[in-house]
């Protein structure tokens, strides 16, 4: 892999005329996915790929899908979203759940122009995966990289296609992503000979987008519910939007039942495909994916390869991605179950959730009378399993073997860059993860936190800092450190923006102990603006803290790879155990750092970490990629008068906020 330093010096050679054009006069290419003329095979060219995407509000099962499933044509007319035949209203892009497909090639230029046709919310998008070196301001994160887009706005997200991986697009306002607004990015390049070898396909239509989802919008099921102190429980999944959770019947045809379309996996006997996942969840619920009498070859994890591994199973969490291979039976014939089955609050304890989708060779219809059995135990799959997860509290006894992240060895071209992580670190953050209880606030009951801390999102006065270096009349920058948080606590409880100054070269080591004696869930923490290396993993003792982590880490007692450690951005975090990632801080930028089970960041489960002093960042506005996103960034605040309407929407979304600064999740 090149390094991040090599990148930056591509990267700033391209310009638009270096980059090949195209015709922008077809409508329905400028969407995305296969018909966009980005998609094509990558052999080191660049090209400028420009989308056109209206975010809008969408019911599912609407008229537009007039006769579905009776007719089951019907299920495929334009503006249909089936969600498993349930009627809920979503957000959609150009119409589609899950969105337009990103699929580009390492280096291209992406420009995708996001106009919000949403009626009453601001919205933002994050490019999961992709590192915006450069390009802060295209990160999405709302009041760090950019003001959240007010209705009928409209902003041009504009980055180099790097690094190279399967990865997800998703709102990052509130609980968009899980109410609909996200989508695939492929990034495609010329891969080296030992992993093209691997496989003979890589077809888009084997990456598999899974979405949790519940039959009415993610906030409605869950603010009420944590409000009145209640569980929090599972629904189902959609793969690529398909599902099919009610049964419908004709009279005209007594006796028959109809559902909607489950997902179908086209393959071919002979043929080593590669698939690509991708998990989109709103709550915590880690899952267990499995191919009847099929083994998978696990060949790589967000934006890195890894040495391959075949296993009977892998699971994932919210964030991650997995690439496998499917090698192909000898004497396969029809089709077999795909299943996924979910632990953590979708459990057997809670709701059972499972689903599955067919895996058919050579043309074979999927029927599903002709499948075996399923269920909730049934998706269960013994054997070797990669990425188990709830180590400590999970019942494995019958499974041969537990892969775990440090247990997988990066390729040979990674490994060339054990250099860069390896030597002593410059910065150290030590990261308590807690789902603490409290007890004394207006909702009494555990809070995801980071180092306990409730992370407070900044609203627009801290873009207003960035960018000018002053605080404006009236609004107050609320960041805090590890010395300074004590300054924004009531009682036990405290809440302000934590972050973390790091200069920009600094090799970063972050060290993170969950120590939630109480809760049985693993976060999986997302890192925006990088790749790290996960260089130690394990449990802890009965007794140990962050304290005897932190002492022996300090003794360098903390056993660590140095060599060969796999690069990812989203890793769960395990339960009663520690964590220990890696990475160089070569891009300077605001970047948050979180939990991406999306309830876990909106209660506050996250932190800055601003890379490079401020005059740094600001001068990447100067850059051509960011001239667009830097305009207006704080002159609605300095120009009221001229832009009454968007201030409005702003101090709506302010006291949104601040609402949603005490809801408990
Ligand atoms: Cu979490």
């Amino acid at each position: 892999m090149l390094s991040s330093l090599a990148y930056l010096a591509v990267f700033t050679a391209v310009t638009i005329s270096d980059a090949q054009d195209w015709d922008q006069s077809n409508d329905t290419a400028i969407m995305g996915g296969t018909a966009h003329p980005c998609y094509r095979e990558c052999n080191g060219t660049r090209m400028n790929c420009f989308y056109d995407w209206r975010v809008t509000q969408k019911t599912t099962m609407s008229e537009e899908c007039r006769n579905c499933p009776l007719e089951p044509d019907d299920c495929h007319r334009k503006g249909c979203i089936t969600g498993g035949g349930l009627v809920r209203t979503a957000i959609a892009v150009n119409g589609l759940i899950p969105g337009p497909s990103v699929l580009v090639c390492e280096g291209d230029r992406v420009e995708v122009q996001v106009k919000n046709q949403l009626k009453t919310e601001a919205l933002t998008i994050h490019w999961h995966g992709v590192h915006q070196t450069i390009s802060p301001f295209s990160d999405g994160v709302p009041y760090i990289n950019q003001l959240p887009l007010p209705p009928s706005a409209e902003f041009t997200y504009t980055f180099m296609a790097e690094p190279r991986g399967t990865h997800i697009w998703h709102g990052h306002s509130g609980f968009q992503e899980a109410e609909g607004l996200f989508g695939p990015v492929v990034i495609r390049s010329v891969e080296p000979e030992y992993v093209s070898s691997l496989y003979d396909t890589d077809l888009p239509e084997h990456t598999a987008i899974i979405w949790h989802w519940y039959p009415q919008p993610s906030q409605e099921v869950l603010v009420p519910t944590l409000m009145t102190n209640g569980g929090v429980f599972g629904y189902g999944f959609t793969i690529n939007g398909k599902a099919a959770f009610k049964t419908f019947t004709n009279p005209e045809a007594p006796g028959k039942n109809f559902t909607t379309e489950r997902e179908v996996f086209k393959v071919e006997t002979g043929l080593r495909h590669r698939f690509r996942f991708i998990y989109n969840s709103a709550i915590y619920c880690p899952l267990q994916i499995s191919v009847d009498d099929h083994k998978l070859t696990m060949i790589s994890s967000d934006t890195s390869p890894f040495e391959p591994v075949e296993v009977d199973s892998f699971m994932m969490e919210a964030g991650e991605r997995y690439d496998f291979v499917l090698p192909t039976l000898e004497n396969a014939t029809g089709c077999y179950w795909m299943r996924i089955r979910a632990l953590g609050d979708c459990d057997v304890s809670k709701s059972s959730v499972h689903e599955r989708a067919f895996v058919c060779y050579d043309g074979a219809e999927p029927n599903e009378q002709l499948m075996p059995a399923v269920s909730y135990e049934l998706a269960e799959r013994k054997g070797k399993v990669l990425n188990p997860v709830q180590t400590a509290t999970y019942n494995y006894s019958g499974y041969e073997d537990l892969v775990d992240l440090i247990d997988l060895n990066s390729t040979k071209e990674d490994d060339e860059e054990y250099q860069l992580y390896s030597g002593k670190p410059n910065v150290t953050i030590y990261i308590q993860v807690h789902s603490r209880p409290y007890s004394d606030v207006p909702y009494p009951g555990p809070w995801h936190q980071f180092n306990n801390v409730t992370f407070k999102f900044p609203g627009p006065e801290f873009m207003n800092y960035l960018a000018t270096g002053t605080v404006a009349d009236g609004y107050e920058l609320s960041l805090c450190n590890e010395t300074t948080k004590w300054e924004y606590c009531r009682g036990e409880y405290c809440s302000c923006t934590l972050t973390e100054k790091i200069p920009t070269g600094s090799l970063v080591e972050m060290i993170l102990v969950d120590i939630s004696w109480q809760r049985e869930q693993d976060h999986p923490i997302h890192l925006h603006g990088y790749t790290f290396h996960v260089v130690g993993q394990g449990l802890l003792n009965d007794s140990q803290t962050l304290e005897d982590i932190r002492e022996l880490n300090e003794a360098d007692l903390l056993p660590k790879k140095l060599t060969r450690a796999i690069a990812k951005d989203s890793a769960g975090v395990p339960n009663r155990g520690w964590m220990a990632l890696r990475f160089l801080a070569d891009n300077s930028g605001a970047w948050i750092f979180h939990c991406h089970v999306t309830n876990h960041i909106e209660m506050g489960m996250a932190l800055l970490l601003q890379v490079g002093e401020r005059e740094e960042i600001i001068k990447h506005c100067d850059s051509d990629f960011n001239s667009k996103q830097c305009r207006g960034w704080y002159s609605p605040y300095t120009l009221p008068s001229s832009s009454q309407s968007i201030a409005g929407s702003l101090t709506l979304l302010l006291a949104t906020l601040t609402v949603a600064f005490y809801y408990q999740y």
